[in-house]
Order: structure tokens, then sequence, then C-alpha cells
């Protein structure tokens, strides 16, 4: 027996899951869900549709990429994606919650506004390989719909457009300046932080055509990343830099983070503070109304992610471990981004996330 992946080749986290699982040499088929599989086998075990799911050689149900790595880093030993040191450490999970969470805005923008035909059709073979194109066609619709509902959501709009082009692509130019120095974030091992943006960069960003086209004219070495990051060409290897290093080139994209999502992020908190006040007993939705956000100069509100403050929370959980001067050179690291909104960052309440679901406890 062997691992079991129930993703799809277009699915943003179905991307990083492989990635990962790819480089730690992990023993897994891919299997994408039919309908069968999403009623017999997804629904009962999450609760609701969602990919990936690992079923694990023993029968467990995996969901969530976070949890599927952790699972495989202590099931699996070896070299690890978490750097052993503080400040590449949590620079890395800081990554990782940005990849997650932040820009599914530029993935879900230019796969909807740029491949929409393209990426329809593809739902509907992922689905129904080998059957006529028009059934797939019309499959890869009714699917489609629910994902294409998203963007709205998100504060995709004509008016948030431009900003999140002009962020992107300013994004795409500070990674290219980094990835012609280093193979990965961090050095010649991919970390975390690497597996966070490997999801928007890889399926929505690079695999999408008319998205790909983009990425490999502007930004050739980030292009090379997500190349390199999945189909690793030596799994288990490689090293983090030395002395705890987090290249000057990276500072310009955790700078962008501390602008665009940790005020959004921070405005999800006092939501949810809000939310918990007025819902005291109600189990936690996925959205608790809508944030703003600025990007490049534009505003605009998106809907507030409960599972974003989940993420965030496991970077700063990590600065918990360390010990006073650790914990000082990760904060030095946060003033030097303008992240000081992250320093004593109070969180509304204790998330877990547990049985596949997000719960609250005490604050
Ligand atoms: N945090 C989750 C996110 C997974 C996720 O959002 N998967 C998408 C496909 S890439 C999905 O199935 N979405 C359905 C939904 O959110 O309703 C993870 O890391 O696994």
């Amino acid at each position: 027996m062997t691992h079991t992946m129930y993703g799809s080749p277009a699915s943003l986290f179905t991307g990083k899951a492989r990635a990962y699982l790819d480089w730690k040499r992990v023993d897994y088929r891919e299997i994408a869900p039919n309908m069968q599989i999403r009623d017999e086998v997804i629904m009962p075990a999450i609760g609701r549709m969602i990919i990936p799911v690992i079923e694990t050689e023993d029968g467990a149900m995996l969901q969530d990429t976070s949890l599927m790595i952790d699972h495989f880093e202590a099931a699996n030993g070896g070299p690890s994606v978490y750097p052993g040191t503080p400040r590449q450490n949590f620079a890395a999970r800081l990554l990782e919650c940005y990849g997650d969470e932040w820009l599914v805005l530029p993935a879900m923008h230019y796969r909807w506004n740029y491949n929409e035909d393209w990426i329809l059709e593809e739902f509907g073979r992922n689905m129904m390989p080998g059957a006529p194109r028009d059934q797939q066609i019309a499959a890869g619709t009714m699917v489609g719909k629910q994902f294409r509902g998203f963007v709205p959501m998100l504060g995709i709009n004509e008016a948030t457009i431009p900003g999140i082009e002009a962020s992107y692509e300013a994004l795409l130019a500070d990674l290219d300046t980094h990835f012609s120095q280093h193979p990965f974030l961090l050095g010649s091992r991919p970390s975390i932080g690497d597996y966070g943006l490997i999801g928007p960069l890889y399926a929505h960003l690079y695999r999408d055509p008319a998205s790909g086209e983009i990425m490999k004219r502007l930004a050739p070495h980030v292009a090379g990343w997500v190349e390199s990051m999945v189909s690793p060409k030596t799994p288990l290897s490689g090293e983090f830099l030395a002395d705890d290093e987090v290249p000057e080139t990276l500072l310009p994209v955790l700078s962008r983070m501390m602008r665009e999502h940790v005020p959004f992020l921070s405005a999800t908190a006092t939501l949810l503070t809000d939310w918990l006040d007025q819902n005291p007993d109600a189990d936690l939705p996925r959205g608790v109304g809508l944030a703003p956000f600025e990007i490049e100069g534009v505003r605009g509100e998106g809907i507030a992610r409960t599972f974003s403050l989940w993420m965030l929370q496991r970077a700063l959980d990590y600065l918990d471990t360390l010990n006073s001067d650790e914990r000082a050179s990760c904060e030095a690291l946060l003033r030097a981004v303008g992240g000081d909104a992250l320093i004593g960052f109070s969180m509304p309440v204790r998330l877990a996330y547990e049985n596949h679901t997000l719960t609250a406890g005490s604050t």
C-alpha cells in the first residue's frame, strides 16, 4: 500500500502538496477526484468538498497542506523544509502564510480574467478524461462556476485589478532578482516558504497558458524556480544559507507582505473579535465580513477569512518557542521590513484546526 493524494493538476493547493511530496520522496499516487470520490471519500471524511486530501497508507485522512507537510516531516524524518535557525524559520513561515492566503488574489485574477475558456475545459478534461470535448466543457463549466464565484468575494474587480497587477508584476521583479542569485528562498534547499509560494505561482500563474506567458516573459528566473520546485532534480538535498541569513533580496518580498497582507489580517482579526462578541456559541464561519485592503495605492475589500488567521498564528506561535535573543533577532527582521504590527500581534482568540474544522478556543 502507498499513500493516495486526491488532487487535481489545476489545483493551487494540490500543486503545493505535490511539490513537497516529490522533494520529500514520499511514495504516493495521485488521483483526480470524480463525483464518486467526492461523494464517497472526500465528503464523508472531511465534511466538505476540498482538495487536496491524502489518505495515508494506514488509512488516516489528511487535509490542509500545512498539516500534510508537518505529518511527513515528522513521519519520514530526514532533511527538513523547516530551517533550523530562528530568522530563516520565521521568515519561511511568514512567506507560507503570504503565498497560501494572499497570493490567491493574483492567482485567481489571472486564471479567471486571462484563462477562463482554457481552465473550464481543463477542469472537464481532468474530471472526465476520455469523454467527448463538449461534455468535458459542460462538466468543467459546472465546477468552474463555484471557483469563478470566489473572484469578486476576494475583492478582485475592475477597480482593484490595476493594483493587483501592479503588485504582482513588482513581486515578480523582486523574486526574479532573488532567484537569479539563489536557487530557493533561503539557499539551495526549498523551505516551507517556497512551498507557500509555489501554490499560487505554479498552477494558476505558470501552468495556465496566458499566465505562464506573462511569468516567462517578465521573470524567467521565477519560471525557472517554479520548474525546479515542481520537478525536483535533487530531492532531499541542499542547504539553507549559513548564519541564519535572510538574504537582502527577500526583504522587498517580506515588505510587500507587511504592506499589503498584514493590514488585511489585522482587519480580519478585528472583525473576528466583533463576530465572537456577537456569536459567543456559534461555530466559526469561513468568513467574518469584508475587510479593507490597499494594494499599490488601490483600495478594495475582500472576504475576511478566519483560516488566514490560523496560518498567521502558526508563524507567530513559532516566536513563542524561541529564547529572548532569538526572538529579538526575528523582531529586528520584522522592523526592517515594516512588520511592527506583528510584534505583539494579538489574536482575538486561539484558533485550532482539528478534525478538518477550524475552531475558536479561549483568548
Ligand atoms: N488550506 C487548504 C486550502 C485548500 C483549498 O482551498 N483547496 C481548493 C482547491 S486548490 C478547494 O478545494 N477549494 C474548495 C473550497 O474552498 O470550497 C490547504 O492548504 O489544503
